[in-house]
């Protein structure tokens, strides 16, 4: 691995493995690099970690991507950059749009809850023009499709841009690097089902190449109301509280597909319960602050151990792909009720719990 002490994100690190034209510039804000930390308490028997891509620079996994595509606009000469985001992408993408001197056009669904605060807060922040749209992901996705189709001066920064995905398979790299070898099982969150098949490209052109043995299994997480690659059928109207994999159509299902054939894989759909389940037990039991969406791998990995698939010693990696800060709503809302106390050591000695009041 391209030592840490001067780590200069995945272009620097791995540019002869990307497919970016030789002209393209470095374009990074130091992505990548992000820590695999084994997990105390829910691996349950096996040998489980985590990689904590929230510890990206805008806080996602969708940075390693982003950093290669806008690269690769910025060589192409792209007067702009255009996507359709359920917050993550579209925080991202405004985050290297300012850093290339680019604008960016943001179309995200309009609607309470549609888009996670932070994420928002995000785009705004970094000065893109954001475009709240009268429907779902999807909808918006197809629309802004079009109008790059239509706009040969448009880069579209959605996965279904070759580059992302070549930038998003160095979190195998890592992995593999991080590990000495690639895991027994993989454990990933789908929404749009690019990020699982950059990671499949991943771990074969490690295997490939010989700088890992093996390649893992797949298990690819999609929420219960929100799983048509569970079910074999798009759907209409996507419902999870995971606002980040709210999709109904993937644009990359038929790689998201391939790649869990190939790897003797398994779509599982987690319920939202689930999901909520595995996102307390990461924040209050390891101590790992992701969002949402993020802990649908866990749910995925103790689903398929309770269903036998995974067996008891069996090394696990779960990709959280995004930081808890990023929907602060929904980590108010799980949090325990706060007390009011006047400022005496007495009042706030108070809100401790009963066995520990007395030293
Ligand atoms: C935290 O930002 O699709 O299966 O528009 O934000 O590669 O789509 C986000 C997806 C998992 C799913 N975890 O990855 C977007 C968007 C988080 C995410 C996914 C997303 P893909």
């Amino acid at each position: 691995m391209a030592q840490t002490a001067r780590w200069r994100g995945i272009i620097d690190a791995y540019r002869s493995y990307l497919s970016l034209p030789a002209d393209a510039p470095t374009l990074t804000l130091h992505e990548g690099n992000t820590p695999l930390v084994p997990a105390r308490h829910a691996g349950r028997g096996a040998d489980l970690h985590f990689k904590i891509e929230g510890a990206n620079p805008t806080g996602s996994f969708k940075d390693r991507g982003m950093a290669v595509a806008v690269s690769g606009a910025m060589a192409e000469g792209a007067r702009f950059l255009v996507c359709a985001s359920t917050g993550n992408t579209s925080a991202s993408a405004a985050a290297y749009a300012a850093r290339a001197g680019l604008p960016a056009l943001l179309a995200v669904p309009a609607g309470d809850g549609a888009v996670a605060q932070g994420k928002l807060a995000q785009a705004l922040a970094f000065g893109a023009r954001l475009v709240l749209v009268g429907g779902n992901f999807d909808q918006a996705l197809a629309a802004v499709r079009a109008l790059a189709a239509a706009r040969p001066d448009a880069a579209l920064v959605n996965s279904v841009n070759p580059l992302r995905l070549e930038g998003q398979k160095t979190g195998a790299y890592e992995v593999v690097e991080q590990l000495g070898d690639a895991p027994e099982w993989l454990c990933i969150p789908v929404g749009n089902a690019g990020n699982i098949s950059a990671y499949w490209r991943g771990f074969c052109e490690y295997r490939q190449s010989g700088r890992a043995g093996r390649v893992p299994r797949l298990i690819g997480a999609q929420a219960a109301g929100a799983a048509p690659l569970v079910h074999g059928r798009e759907v209409d109207e996507p419902k999870t509280l995971a606002s980040a994999i709210r999709i109904g159509r993937p644009a990359s299902a038929h790689l998201a597909r391939a790649a869990v054939a190939e790897a003797d894989g398994r779509f599982l759909a987690v319920s939202d319960a689930d999901i909520l389940e595995a996102y307390r037990f990461l924040a209050r039991r390891e101590g790992i602050f992701c969002e949402p969406a993020s802990a649908a791998s866990l749910a995925g990995f103790w689903q398929a151990q309770r269903a036998g698939l995974i067996a008891a010693d069996q090394r696990v990696v779960c990709v959280l792909t995004g930081n808890g800060l990023k929907d602060p709503e929904r980590a108010i809302a799980e949090g325990e009720p706060t007390v009011r106390a006047e400022p005496t050591a007495a009042a706030i000695a108070a809100a401790l719990p009963p066995e520990l009041r007395d030293a």
